[in-house]
C-alpha cells in the first residue's frame, strides 16, 4: 500500500508524457493550402507565357517554393482534369473524359478515396471553398466543412443573364456559349465570388483555432471565361500597349483535319471544328483579339490579387510555419495561337499549367524543369505529410524534386483528349498520337510555339518510337452522354 502514492504519481507522469508527446507529434503534421486555379496559363510572371503578364503574389510564393516549368495537366478541362487530380488516376483508367460526368459514376471511382477524404479520413480537417471538384462536391465524403455544402461547385462565378453581356453580344455566340464574354465587373471588388471564397478562407481557417492539422482548399474561379475583373486590374494593362500571342498565318496547315477536329474543343452542330476555332473567328472578325487578351491578362492579375490575400492572411495566422502550400491550375488556355480561344486539345497552350510547392521542407527558389504531371499532387502532398502512399494512384511522389536541388528525371509526362488521342511531352519533344493513327511531333527547345510539325519526317522517327512507348495501350471505356458535355 505504501507505494501507492509514489507510483500514481510516476503513472499520471507518465500519461503526461504521453499525451504531450502524441499531442506534439500529432501538432507537428502540417497543414495543407491547396490553392486551384480555373483555366490558369503560363501566363504568370516566373513562367514567362505573356511578357506583360503582372504577377507579383504568384511571383513571390514561387520564390520561397519550388516552381515547376513543364508542368502539365493529364486532360484540358475542367472535370474531368479535377477528377484526375483528386483521385490521382488517369483518366483513360476511369473513362471520365467530359464535363457532364460526376466521377463517382465511374466504376473505378465509385468506392475510390480522394484527395481530401484520405487527409480527412487521417484525422485532418477538410475543408472547401470555390470551385474545387467539378460536377460533383463529394461534400461530406470528401469534406469536413464545404462552404458550397452539397452545391455543384462549378456554380461559383459572377452571375451571368443573358442582358448581363458586356462585349460579345452576338446572337450566336450568346445562345450556345454563355460565357464567351468579357468585361470590367463594376460591382465593386468584393462582390466577385473569389473574394468571397477568400474571405471565406480566412475566417473560418486562418484566424480559427484549428484543434486538428487542416487541409484547405481554395478554388479559384478566374480567369476562366466569363473574364469580367474589376476596373483596376483592367488599367493595369492599356488596351493599346497590348501584345498579342505569337501565331504564324499558315499553322495549321501541317495537321490533317482529324487533329484539328479532335483538337477543337467540343464539336458543336454549326461548326464540325467546334468551340474553339468559332470563338477565335468571331474575335478576329469582329475585331477583338487585343481586347479579350487584356481582359484574359486582368483576369489572371485579379487571380494574383486573391492568391495574395490568402498568402497574407496564412503569414500573419499561427499556421505560418507548418503549412505547405501547392498552387495549380487545371489546365492552361489558349488566347489566339493556334486560331484557338479555349482549352480541351492536345497543344502546349492547353496542357502546360502552373505548379507551385512552397512550405516545410521546401527548397525555397527552386526551378524545375523535370517533366511533371497534376497526377503527381495526390502521391506528393501525402508523402509531404508522411502518410502512407497508395499503390493505386498512377502519378509519382515529387518529394525528391522538392527538397533536393540536384535531383532530376526526364520521364514524360501524359495528356489526353479522348479515347486514342494522347500526347506526351519531356524535356524537349512533344508527340501527339491520334485515333487514326496521325501524328504530331514538335522540338519545343528549337520552336517554342510548337509550329512546324515534325512527325513523318525519317530524321525523327527514333524520337517518335521511343516516345510512342508511352502512349496508353489499354482504355477504360469512355463515360459520357453524347452531345452533353457543352451545351448547358
Ligand atoms: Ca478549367
Ligand atoms: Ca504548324
Amino acid at each position: 500500500m505504501k507505494n501507492n502514492k509514489p507510483i500514481t504519481l510516476i503513472s499520471l507522469l507518465a500519461l503526461f508524457l504521453i499525451t504531450s508527446f502524441l499531442r506534439a507529434e500529432s501538432d507537428d503534421r502540417p497543414n495543407i493550402l491547396f490553392i486551384s486555379v480555373d483555366d490558369l496559363n503560363d501566363w504568370i510572371g516566373p513562367l514567362g507565357g505573356h511578357p506583360q503578364a503582372k504577377t507579383p503574389n504568384i511571383d513571390r510564393l514561387a520564390k520561397r517554393g519550388v516552381l515547376f516549368t513543364n508542368a502539365h495537366c493529364q486532360i484540358p478541362l475542367c472535370n474531368p482534369s479535377r477528377t484526375s487530380v483528386l483521385t490521382g488516376k488517369y483518366p483513360h483508367n476511369t473513362g471520365i473524359y467530359y464535363l457532364k460526368t460526376n466521377f463517382r459514376e465511374s466504376p473505378v471511382l465509385k468506392e475510390s478515396v480522394t484527395l481530401p477524404q484520405y487527409f480527412k479520413e487521417s484525422g485532418y480537417t477538410t475543408y472547401a471553398v470555390g470551385k474545387v471538384f467539378h460536377m460533383n462536391p463529394d461534400y461530406p465524403t470528401s469534406w469536413s466543412v464545404s462552404a458550397g455544402g452539397n452545391r455543384n461547385s462549378g456554380e461559383y462565378g459572377p452571375s451571368l443573364k443573358k442582358d448581363d453581356r458586356l462585349s460579345c453580344d452576338d446572337e450566336l455566340s450568346a445562345t450556345i456559349d454563355p460565357l464567351f464574354d468579357w468585361g470590367v465587373f463594376s460591382d465593386g471588388i468584393e462582390k466577385m465570388p473569389d473574394m468571397e471564397s477568400v474571405n471565406w478562407a480566412n475566417k473560418t481557417v486562418f484566424n480559427e483555432e484549428q484543434s486538428n492539422p487542416f487541409f484547405l482548399a481554395v478554388g479559384l474561379y478566374r480567369p476562366h471565361l466569363p473574364f469580367y475583373a474589376p476596373q483596376e486590374f483592367f488599367d493595369m494593362y492599356p488596351l493599346d500597349g497590348i501584345q498579342l500571342p505569337a501565331t504564324k498565318s499558315n499553322d495549321l496547315e501541317d495537321l490533317s483535319e482529324n487533329i484539328l477536329k479532335k483538337n477543337s474543343g467540343g464539336q458543336v452542330d454549326h461548326n464540325p471544328f467546334g468551340w474553339n476555332f468559332h470563338r477565335f473567328d468571331w474575335v478576329e472578325k469582329n475585331d477583338q483579339w487585343k481586347q479579350i487578351t487584356q481582359a484574359y491578362l486582368a483576369s489572371v492579375s485579379f487571380a494574383d490579387h486573391c492568391i495574395g490575400l490568402l498568402l497574407d492572411n496564412l503569414e500573419k495566422s499561427k499556421y505560418a510555419d507548418n503549412t505547405i502550400i501547392v498552387l495549380w491550375s487545371d489546365h492552361g488556355y489558349h488566347v489566339g495561337e493556334k486560331r484557338v480561344i479555349g482549352k480541351f486539345d492536345l497543344w502546349e497552350e492547353s496542357t502546360k499549367v502552373p505548379l507551385i510547392f512552397a512550405g516545410k521542407d521546401i527548397l525555397k527558389g527552386k526551378v524545375a524543369s523535370d517533366p511533371v504531371g497534376l497526377i503527381d499532387l495526390y502521391p506528393t502532398l501525402v508523402g509531404l505529410a508522411d502518410l502512407p502512399i497508395s499503390e493505386k494512384l498512377d502519378g509519382r511522389d515529387l518529394s525528391v524534386l522538392l527538397k533536393y536541388s540536384k535531383f532530376e528525371w526526364n520521364t514524360p509526362v501524359l495528356t489526353t483528349v479522348s479515347i486514342g488521342n494522347h500526347s506526351v511531352r519531356d524535356r524537349k519533344w512533344r508527340f501527339s498520337s491520334y485515333d487514326n493513327g496521325d501524328e504530331e511531333l514538335y522540338d519545343i527547345e528549337n520552336d517554342p510555339n510548337c509550329f512546324v510539325n515534325l512527325a513523318g519526317n525519317a530524321i525523327y522517327q527514333k524520337q517518335v518510337e521511343r516516345l510512342k512507348e508511352y502512349i496508353p495501350k489499354n482504355e477504360y471505356p469512355m463515360l459520357y452522354k453524347p452531345g452533353s458535355h457543352f451545351k448547358n
